[in-house]
């Protein structure tokens, strides 16, 4: 029988307050595993581990930045004390600044940088060689449409996110004959905070013009919500997916799929 499984495994999801990495640690826990999250505000924190407590999920909450290696080192190691080796590693933290690119200030463009580029490499690197020594480990890396496709604005997040796309097939190849499986998520245009300044209702009431531009783009006709990614995180977090490796998976609703409608 396929094992879906996660019983006895242990799941750090970075950034998983709310949005995206909450719904994944919930379905991750759904499937068994023991939850561990972070992120950078302490109202975020204490909201989380309410929302978690609801959900009948009794997760452990780090404040922690995934950019400063020291805090992240201290976090995986009380995981290891607390919970365990970590077993499944989502890195899902991220950041988004939407500025046409000869404006942008080279600091906001490092900032995206690193926040989606450089801290999935410490977060990995951090739990790479526990993983080693238990035999066996899970990497997924939240990737994105930016990581196949550029549009105004977003330089620096598709810079970071196809820098993400190539990290993950990197771990992959370097770290695979460990029986460690490093694959990315790839979602589409999906409805949380980072994107509702691409929903807002305009003054007459009627819709943002990338809300009705993304609607035409998708063949699903719709936004994704956190939830279409659950199944898909724990099909990765799991022994079903022992031999998929370097993988990025498109959750996107066939937009990368689809030239568009005809105007
Ligand atoms: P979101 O709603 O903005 O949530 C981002 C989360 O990351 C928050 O919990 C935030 O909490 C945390 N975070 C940000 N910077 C951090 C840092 N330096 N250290 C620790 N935690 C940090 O984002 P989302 O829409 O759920 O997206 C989650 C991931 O999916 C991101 O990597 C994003 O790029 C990617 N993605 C999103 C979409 C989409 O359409 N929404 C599509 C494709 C990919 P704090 O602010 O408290 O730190
Ligand atoms: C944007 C959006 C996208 C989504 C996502 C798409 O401004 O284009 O924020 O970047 O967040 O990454 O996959």
């Amino acid at each position: 029988m396929v094992n879906f499984s996660l019983e006895g495994k242990v799941a750090l999801v970075t950034g998983a307050a709310y949005g995206i990495g909450f719904a994944m640690a919930q379905a991750l826990a759904e499937a068994g595993a023991q939850i561990a999250f972070n992120c950078r505000k302490q109202e975020h924190l204490d909201k989380a581990l309410a929302d978690y407590a609801a959900l009948g999920i009794p997760a452990k909450g780090y404040l922690c930045d995934v950019t400063k290696e020291d805090e992240v080192k201290a976090m995986v190691a009380d995981i290891e004390k607390s919970l365990g080796i970590i077993d499944i590693l989502v890195n899902n933290a991220g950041i988004i600044k939407r500025i046409p690119m000869a404006e942008m200030d080279v600091e906001d463009f490092r900032q995206v940088v690193d926040i989606d580029l450089t801290a999935p490499f410490i977060v990995a690197k951090a739990v790479i060689p526990s993983m080693i020594k238990k035999g066996h480990g899970k990497i997924i890396n939240i990737c994105s449409m930016m990581s196949e496709l550029g549009r105004e604005t977003v330089s620096a997040y598709a810079a970071a996110k196809g820098g993400l796309k190539m990290l993950t097939r990197n771990i992959a190849s370097e770290y695979g004959k460990y029986n460690i499986q490093c694959n990315g998520i790839g979602p589409g245009y999906i409805a949380t905070p980072q994107t509702a300044p691409l929903r807002e209702i305009q003054s007459d009431g009627s819709r943002h013009p990338f809300d009705s531009f993304i609607i035409a783009k998708t063949p699903a006709a719709r936004w994704g919500s956190p939830e279409d990614l659950m199944g898909p995180a724990v099909f990765l977090a799991s022994d079903a997916s022992n031999f998929v490796n370097g993988h990025i998976l498109y959750v996107d609703g066939g937009i990368l799929a689809y030239i568009g409608k005809q105007p």
